[in-house]
C-alpha cells in the first residue's frame, strides 16, 4: 500500500503571530523543495528562513524545517512550516499543498503514523493526546506519566513476567519425552498472583485518574435560599449564579469549572428542592437538581443554619445517602442566629461550618473537597495512573483471566487450561499497549486526538 502525504495545520485555530503547518509523508521533501524552488537540500533539523511561492507570487516569508525519516515524530520525512500567523497565508498553503500531491490529515493521523511506525506505542499515544488536552496540574503530570512510557514499563513488565511463564508452559506442553524437569507449579502460581496484584493495584487507581483527568463532578443541593448559589460563588470567587432573598432563584443548572490546587473540580449549583415548586419551570428545574445529583462524584449538601431543618430536607438528605457517594453536609450562614445545632450533623460522615457571608470555613471545605480529588489514598508512589476507561477494562480484564489462571492451577487443572488463561491476560495486555490492536479500533482511538496531532 502506498503511503500518502498529509499536511494540517498543528497550531490553534485562531490567527496569532505565528502558524505551524505541518506536513509528512514520503513527498513532504518534494513538495518543500516545489514550493521554496530551492534546489539545495536543507539542513535536517534547523530552521531556514526562506520565500513560499504561490505560483509565481510570494506567499511568505517562513521559517522551515525538516526532520527526515526515520528521526521524525511521524517517523516519516516531516517538514514544518512556521508561519506569519495570518489565516489566509495558512489556508493557502494548506491549498498549495494539497495541490502539490499531499492530503489533509485526519484527525490524529500524525500520532497514527507515530504508533504505526513504532515512535510509541497506543497508552504513550494516549498520554500524548491528555497532555495537550490537560488544563491543570494533576492532568498535566498524569498525561506525561503516560506519554513519558512510566505505564508502560509497569504493563511492559507484567507482559514480560507473562511471557517467561507463558514460555516455561509451552516448553513443557512441547516436550512429548517428558526430559525436561517437570514445571515448578508453587512459583509459577506466585508470580501469577503476583502480577494479577500488580495488576489490582494499577486497576484501582482508575477511580483517581479518571477524576484527574475530567475533573471532580461536585453537585450543590439543598433546599431553597440556603446559600447554594452563594458557595457556587464563594468557591468560584466571583458572581457566577444569582443570589436573592427569595426562594426558587435557581432554576436551571448553573456549572462552572474551577482549578482548587492544580485539581479541576466541577461544581454544579441547582435548583433548591421543596415539595411544591412554584410553576413548572421550578418542577423542571427540581428534576434537574435530582439528575446532576446522581452524576455527581461528590455531593455538597447545604443546610441554612439559621432555620430549622423542614421535613423535605431530611427526605432529600436521606435521598442523597442512598445515592452511595460522598457528601459533605455544609452547614452555612454561621455568621447568623442559629436555631440550634442541625441534627443532620450527628449523621454526617464529612461536614463544614460557613458562611457565604463572610467567608469563614470555606478554606476548611475548600480542603475537604480537595481531599475527594486528591489522588492521596489510591495514587501509586510513582504517580502512575490509569485515566483511560479502555485501558482500565483492559487491566482488570488481564486481572481477570490471570486470577483465573491461579485458581485452576491450585485446583490442579491441566497446564493447557491454565495457559489458555495467562494467553487471555497477555492479549488484553497487548491490545492495551497497541501491539495486537486491531485497525478499525486504532482508527476509533486516534480519531478523538486533536487535528494536526
Ligand atoms: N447571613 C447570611 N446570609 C446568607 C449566607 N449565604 C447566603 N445568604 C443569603 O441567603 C439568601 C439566599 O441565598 P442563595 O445563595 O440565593 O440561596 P440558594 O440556596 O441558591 O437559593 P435558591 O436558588 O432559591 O434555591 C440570600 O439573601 C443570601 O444573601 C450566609 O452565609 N450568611
Ligand atoms: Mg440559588
Amino acid at each position: 500500500m502506498t503511503v500518502s502525504t498529509i499536511c494540517a495545520l498543528a497550531t490553534g485555530p485562531a490567527a496569532g503571530a505565528v502558524s505551524i503547518v505541518r506536513l509528512s509523508g514520503p513527498d513532504a521533501l518534494r513538495i518543500l523543495h516545489v514550493l521554496t524552488r530551492r534546489k539545495k537540500p536543507f539542513e535536517p533539523r534547523r530552521q531556514t528562513l526562506c520565500t513560499l511561492y504561490d505560483g509565481e507570487e510570494m506567499l511568505d516569508r517562513a521559517l522551515v524545517c525538516c526532520f527526515p525519516a526515520p528521526n521524525s515524530f511521524t517517523g516519516e520525512d516531516v517538514v514544518e512550516f512556521a508561519l506569519h500567523g495570518s489565516l489566509y497565508i495558512r489556508g493557502r498553503l494548506l491549498e498549495l499543498l494539497c495541490a502539490a500531491g499531499a492530503e489533509p490529515a485526519r484527525r490524529g493521523e500524525f500520532s497514527q503514523r507515530a504508533f504505526l511506525n513504532g515512535k510509541m506505542d497506543l497508552v504513550e499515544a494516549q498520554g500524548l493526546c491528555d497532555l495537550i488536552a490537560a488544563g491543570n496540574k494533576a492532568a498535566h503530570d498524569l498525561a506525561f506519566s503516560s506519554l513519558d512510557g512510566k505505564l508502560s514499563g509497569k504493563l511492559n513488565a507484567v507482559k514480560d513476567a507473562l511471557a517467561r511463564s507463558l514460555a516455561q508452559i509451552e516448553a513443557r506442553l512441547d516436550d512429548v519425552d517428558e526430559e525436561m524437569p517437570p514445571l515448578d507449579v508453587a512459583a509459577t502460581g506466585r508470580i501469577w498472583r503476583e502480577q494479577a496484584q500488580k495488576l489490582g493495584k494499577l486497576a484501582d487507581t482508575f477511580s483517581v485518574g479518571r477524576l484527574i483527568k475530567e475533573g471532580l463532578k461536585t453537585a450543590i443541593v439543598g433546599a431553597p435560599n440556603c446559600g447554594k448559589s452563594s458557595l457556587l460563588n464563594a468557591l468560584v470567587g466571583f458572581d457566577r449564579a444569582i443570589v436573592a432573598d427569595q426562594s426558587g432563584t435557581t432554576r436551571d443548572t448553573v456549572e462552572e469549572t474551577l482549578d482548587m490546587d492544580g485539581r479541576k473540580i466541577i461544581l454544579t449549583d441547582t435548583a433548591g428542592i421543596r415539595e411544591h415548586a412554584l410553576d413548572p419551570a421550578e418542577q423542571e428545574g427540581m428534576k434537574r437538581s435530582l439528575r446532576a445529583m446522581e452524576r455527581a462524584d461528590l455531593v455538597l449538601f447545604v443546610t441554612d443554619l439559621t432555620r430549622e431543618l423542614t421535613p423535605q430536607e431530611e427526605a432529600l438528605w436521606d435521598d442523597v445517602q442512598k445515592q452511595n457517594k460522598p457528601v459533605i453536609l455544609v452547614l452555612n450562614k454561621t455568621d447568623g442566629a442559629a436555631r440550634g445545632r442541625c441534627f443532620l450533623e450527628g449523621k454526617a460522615q464529612y461536614s463544614a461550618y460557613v458562611s457565604c457571608k463572610n467567608g469563614d470555613g470555606l478554606e476548611a471545605l475548600r480542603k475537604q473537597i480537595l481531599s475527594f480529588a486528591s489522588a492521596s489514598q489510591t495514587e501509586g508512589e510513582d504517580g502512575v495512573m490509569i485515566s483511560n476507561l479502555r485501558q482500565y477494562e483492559a487491566v482488570l480484564d488481564a486481572q481477570t483471566e490471570l486470577e483465573s489462571a491461579c485458581v485452576r492451577l491450585e485446583n490442579g487443572a491441566g497446564l493447557e487450561l491454565c495457559a489458555e488463561h495467562v494467553r487471555g491476560a497477555l492479549r488484553a495486555l497487548k491490545e492495551l499497549t497497541g501491539e495486537v490492536t486491531a485497525d478499525d479500533v486504532l482508527g476509533i482511538i486516534f480519531s478523538t486526538f486533536c487535528m494536526g496531532k
